[in-house]
Formats: structure tokens, sequence, C-alpha cells
């Protein structure tokens, strides 16, 4: 295998305790009390879905303007996390893998629906380990929809057939089968059973992972 492809929140940090609390603010205002649960199926949803779901949930229909106004301030109170980020930020395992893959010259990508995804790779100083960063700025469907892996592999200059992606969502191991690449998912069988592979986090990798990956067949 040849590219590789990470998604960002949930797989190189945890950003999603930070899109909670914001989130439950909003909800907040809307009379809407958001449980952890519910965040679940937040997660990897772009942010104006994210509202629409909300929105659905507490039974409210909003006028365009206070919806760009909730979103607006969401990121605001999601960026005074996000500024007091860190390379501490990074969850276990996954410099020393993006420092591994780097060292044997593979072209590696971000595939994330965050809008803030470059300021984040900047925070936690991962930024110049990656070839090309393809975000929520760049691609116009979600995930599910394979749109945003597609255009990574593409900007890497790899075959999709030859391209790995590691996911924590749902959605995000979906939308790797249908760009028919080789899927990783990054936390439980549970929800990631479609998954090519799952594993808990990157500590679990051995060298020998990578190099014995097979490409999808057809
Ligand atoms: P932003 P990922 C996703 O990141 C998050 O999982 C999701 O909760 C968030 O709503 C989305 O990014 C958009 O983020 O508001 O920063 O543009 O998992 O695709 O890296
Ligand atoms: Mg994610």
């Amino acid at each position: 295998m040849k590219g590789f492809i990470f998604d960002l929140d949930g797989v190189i940090v945890d950003t999603a305790r930070f899109h909670f609390l914001a989130w439950k603010k909003t909800a907040d205002e809307l009379g809407f009390a958001l449980t952890p649960e519910l965040n679940e199926q937040l997660k990897g949803v772009s942010r104006v879905d994210s509202l629409k779901k909300i929105l659905e949930w507490a039974g409210k229909e909003i006028e365009q303007d206070y919806f760009e106004r909730l979103m607006t301030e969401k990121n605001e109170d999601y960026l005074t996390y996000v500024e007091r980020m860190t390379a501490a930020d990074i969850l276990p395992g996954v410099e020393d893998f993006l420092r591994a893959l780097k060292e044997q010259g593979h072209p590696v990508a971000l595939g994330s629906a965050s809008k803030n995804a470059p300021l984040i790779l900047e925070k936690t100083g991962l930024i110049s380990l990656f070839d090309t960063i393809v975000d929520g700025n760049s691609v116009k469907k979600a995930k599910p929809d394979p749109e945003v892996f597609l255009v990574a592999a593409e900007q890497l200059g790899v075959p999709t057939g030859e391209c790995v992606v590691f996911e924590d969502s749902e959605a995000g191991v979906t939308a790797a089968n249908n760009a028919g690449m080789v899927s990783i998912g990054l936390g439980s069988p549970e929800n990631l059973g479609h998954a090519d592979h799952v594993y808990s986090d990157f500590t679990e990798f051995t060298p020998e992972f990578i190099v014995n990956l097979q490409p999808k067949r057809k």
C-alpha cells in the first residue's frame, strides 16, 4: 500500500469533547439537553449537518439568520478550546506512526470534515508531516460520500486502490469503503465492524502490519 489518509477528530486528536461542549451550549440555548450519547451521532458530521440534527432532536425550526448565528457562535466557542491545544493533545502512538510513514517515504494526507483542520494541525505541530490537507473547506459532499478521500488520493497522486484510510466514525469507514480503499477503524468493533481492520489505537500497530497490508479485492 502506498498512500495513507487520516481522519482528524477521533483519529489524530480527540476534539469530540470540545465539539460536545460547544454544541451543548447551542442546544441549551434551544432549550434542549444534548447528551454524550447523542453527541456520538455528530462525530464526523459537518458543522451545518450537526446543527440540523440538533434542531431535529429539539423539534425546532428556525430562520436562516438565526441558524447562521448559532453556527458562528458554536465555532467561536469551539475555537476557544482549540486555541489551547498543544502536542500533548495528540492521541497515543499517532505521531510516531506518522513519522515512521514519512521515513518510509509514503505520501500522507488528511481527510477531514472539519474546516478548522489546518489550525489544529498547526497547534499540535503535526502540519509538516502531511503532504496534503483535504478538509471541510475543500470538499462539498459529506462522509459517507467518498469525495474527501478520492480528492486526497488524487492530490497524493496515488491510485485509490493503493490507499489506506484511518477513521473513527461509522460514516467515515463507509466513505473509505465506497472509495475502494482499505479502511482501518479506530475504536470499537461494535460500530466499526464494516471496516477491513479495527484497532483501539495506534499503539496496537506493529511495523509488519503496514508492510503486510494488501490492496482491497474489487
Ligand atoms: P468544524 P473529522 C469532524 O471532524 C468532527 O468529527 C465533527 O464533529 C465536526 O462537526 C466536523 O468535523 C466539522 O468540524 O466545525 O471544525 O468544521 O472527524 O471529519 O476530522
Ligand atoms: Mg473522525
